[in-house]
């Protein structure tokens, strides 16, 4: 029987106040209306920025279902919806492209207007939720939502991918893959025959290297103080890996001695204001370039002297990767499907959707690179 049109009841992980454990609920999810998708998820990552909605780092009106990193089939679409249709395999993004703003028009923008992380309401574009549990509205988080059986997302929100595509294996194309390896191949720019510090080697820092990799660097550094992630690291990319335990002196020193006076690229993979640093300043002066990928709390600020940017390195920062999302993410999952580049080694956990707060458990202790949740 067809549920189209139809209010769904589901299980989500539902986040009730900020630094609990997600609660498995019974939640209603209510049709799509114009221009809506109703999704329902295969397969979803688990990425730290859902861990900094947890803690509070990153605002999002609660009580909320997260989740940004999904795949799934389009379940039902509301009025006017002419992308997708009803079995569809689909990656919900966080950062929309309707297309027709200021930013979509721009050849280089992604920060489409109709993102949901500027201002974050935790609704659809009306102003409504289209989750409630025990009677209660319950927010949606960066427009996504896909730690839930079913979600609704707005149509510019969702990218068709290919029908083949398995979806358990290239949902982390909806966050951590794209977020790196964009931010290496279109943000950067990297050239080949460079030399590349990396900092951080999780789900996003690894597509990082990748980026770089694919790019052509002759030299791809990665910094963590987790040893456990350089194996991987050198797997998918890394030619070196440091743990800056392991030097007396700044890390920041150590790479410059290591590239002969400045790396051409680096890479803030983690959130954190000391890196940001390391990474501007272990970049080559006159034209090293240096990318935040990593966020902080709005509270934190970089104070950087000026004289670092005069001298001639460049400081960029980027959400997706500097990726269209929905032009972009369908040819990623094909490039993928060609084996361009591995997406799926980021995945080093599966569990059942179930088990979501052992998945935080894995990221927070270290132990995984991404966990992906089953339905
Ligand atoms: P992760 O926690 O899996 O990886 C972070 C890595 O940094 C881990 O391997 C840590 O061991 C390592 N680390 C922690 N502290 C230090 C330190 N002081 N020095 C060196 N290494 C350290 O996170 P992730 O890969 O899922 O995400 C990384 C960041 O990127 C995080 O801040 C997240 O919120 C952000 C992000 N940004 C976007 C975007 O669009 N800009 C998208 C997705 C994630
Ligand atoms: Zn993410
Ligand atoms: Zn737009």
């Amino acid at each position: 029987m067809s549920t189209a049109g139809k209010v769904i009841k589901c299980k989500a992980a539902v986040l009730w106040e900020l630094k609990k454990p997600f609660a498995i609920e019974e939640v209603e999810v209510a049709p799509p209306k114009a221009h809506e998708v109703r999704i329902k998820m295969v397969a979803t990552g688990i990425c730290r920025s859902d861990d900094h909605a947890i803690d509070g780092s990153l605002f999002t009106p609660l009580p909320a279902v997260l989740g940004h990193e999904g795949a799934g089939i389009v379940e039902s679409v509301g009025e006017g919806v002419t992308s997708v249709k009803p079995g569809d395999k689909v990656i919900p993004v966080f950062l929309p492209q309707c297309g027709t703003c200021k930013v979509c028009k721009h050849p280089e923008g992604n920060f489409c207007l109709k993102n949901n992380i500027s201002k974050p309401t935790g609704t659809m574009q009306d102003g409504i939720t289209r989750f409630t549990c025990r009677g209660k509205a319950i927010y949606h988080f960066l427009g996504t939502s896909t730690y839930s059986q079913y979600t609704v997302v707005q149509e510019c929100a969702v990218a068709k991918i290919n029908a083949a595509s398995p979806l358990d294996k290239v949902c982390p194309i909806g966050c951590a893959f794209s977020t790196g390896y964009g931010s290496a191949t279109k943000v950067a720019k990297v050239t080949p025959g460079s030399t590349c510090a990396v900092f951080g080697l999780g789900g996003v820092g690894l597509s990082v290297v990748m980026g770089c990799k694919a790019a052509g660097a002759a030299r791809i550094i990665g910094i963590d103080i987790n040893k456990d992630k350089f194996a991987k690291a050198q797997e998918v990319g890394a030619t070196e890996c440091i743990s800056p335990m392991d030097f007396q002196k700044p890390i920041e020193e150590v790479l410059k001695e290591m590239s002969g006076g400045g790396v051409d690229f680096s890479f803030e993979v983690i959130g954190r204001i000391d890196t940001m640093m390391s990474a501007l300043m272990c970049c080559q002066d006159s034209y090293g370039v240096s990318v935040i990928v990593g966020g902080v709390a709005d509270s934190e600020k970089l104070s950087l002297n000026p004289m670092l940017l005069l001298t001639g390195r460049t400081l960029k920062g980027t959400l997706f990767g500097g990726f269209k999302s929905k032009d972009s993410v369908p040819k990623l999952v094909e490039d993928f499907m060609a084996k361009k580049f591995p997406v799926d080694l980021l995945i080093t956990h599966v569990l059942p959707f179930e088990k979501i707060n052992e998945g935080f458990e894995l990221l927070r202790s270290g132990k995984s690179i991404r966990t992906v949740l089953t339905f």
